[in-house]
């Protein structure tokens, strides 16, 4: 090799090399040429370097000069690629991240008050002795009626008043219908049902009415049903019952009165109500469970004796709460429900 040559090959590597490294915009298009024109072992200069040796002894300063000159311009020239490269890059992803800054505080969702409540709830009675039992939503004319001793002619049964469910042949209020239930006495009805007494349960769920929305109506809301029958249940056992669970509930110092009232599944029936700033405010319904009911589900009247509640939801979560609307708890705005 002439040394003509070998300046005009060192020449050529150079004009290439600055034209790659014009090039780069990856890592791996900066690391193909890096290792293309500087790689220790197989490099472009480092293949010419390997002709030095074939020069004669007087060309070789020159030839010496001249590769350690493009040696010297290819580093450089890598240098600024790698910047520009770095560069770029954190012009698209902004500056790198700051390990030692506090994180992002994270935003976990948490249980609805309501079901929160029915939680309490659950927890309360069941430190009395009853048991949860559940019943289903959708429900037939006799759970929700006829076994609860509410007659065929009952106003309670009008269409009107019930969410009925517009199923294939079947007229609205008529035995083969179906409904959301309007109350979870349903579920006293599937209990005994299946069981024989001593029976002491608690059922918590949805009901549904057609009644339109104010501070203290949903359509939609929830009740915790309460049964127990043995022998000898009585009235007083069931006012114990339910101021326990009022003062557990709501504090010793709650004041709950009981209003004499008409259920046809109860005799004698009373309303439940507690003292809400100043005010009688009702949150149940309750009584000695009718002898009719029991014989309806196969018990002899004669021999046990049970009581039964049904209490509004909604109303002990505002009452220990002190939240003054009901929509509140259904709006879906999460300044309300966070604050739970
Ligand atoms: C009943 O539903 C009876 N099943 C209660 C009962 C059970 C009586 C067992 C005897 C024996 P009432 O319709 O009064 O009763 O409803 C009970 C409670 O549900 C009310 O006191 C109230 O707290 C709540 N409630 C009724 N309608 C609504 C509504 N639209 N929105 C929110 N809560 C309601």
């Amino acid at each position: 090799m002439s040394l003509a040559d070998f300046l005009s090959s060192l020449q050529s590597l150079q004009d290439e090399a600055s034209e790659a490294f014009a090039k780069v915009s990856s890592q791996q298009s900066l690391e193909d040429a890096r290792v293309r024109f500087l790689g220790a072992k197989n490099g472009a200069l480092r293949q010419i370097q390997k002709q030095l040796g074939k020069l004669d002894k007087d060309e070789k300063p020159q030839a010496g000069q001249k590769l350690n000159e493009v040696k010297r311009s290819l580093s450089a020239g890598l240098e600024r690629a790698t910047e520009a490269l770095a560069d770029a890059q954190s012009a698209t992803t902004g500056p790198p991240a700051d390990p030692t800054l506090p994180g992002e505080p994270l935003r976990l969702g948490h249980i609805h008050p309501i079901t929160q409540t029915m939680d309490h709830l659950k927890e309360i009675m069941g430190r009395m002795g009853f048991e949860t039992a559940e019943g289903p939503e959708v429900e037939d004319p006799w759970h929700n009626f006829v076994a609860l001793n509410i007659p065929e002619d009952h106003p309670a049964r009008d269409p009107l008043d019930n969410f009925y469910l517009a199923t294939a042949d079947a007229v609205a209020g008529e035995a083969d219908s179906q409904l959301m239930r309007s109350q979870t006495s349903t579920v006293q009805i599937r209990v005994m049902e299946n069981r024989q007494p001593p029976i002491r349960i608690v059922s918590l769920g949805r009901v549904y009415r057609p009644d339109a929305p104010d501070a203290t109506h949903f359509p939609m809301f929830h009740q915790m049903e309460g049964l127990m029958v043995d022998r000898q249940v009585t009235m007083a056992n069931l006012k114990t019952v339910l101021r326990v669970f009022a003062n557990n509930y709501l504090g010793s110092d709650v004041q709950i009165r009981f209003r004499p009232s008409f259920f046809p599944f109860t005799e004698p029936s009373v309303e439940v109500d507690f003292l809400w700033n100043d005010q009688w405010i009702e949150f149940g319904g309750a009584g000695m469970v009718d002898p009719a009911v029991l014989s309806a589900v196969g018990y002899d009247p004669e021999t046990v004796s049970g009581f039964a509640f049904g209490l509004g939801v909604e109303r002990l979560c505002m009452r220990r709460h002190n939240i003054t609307d009901i929509r509140d708890l259904y709006s879906g705005d999460m300044r309300f429900l966070s604050q739970f």
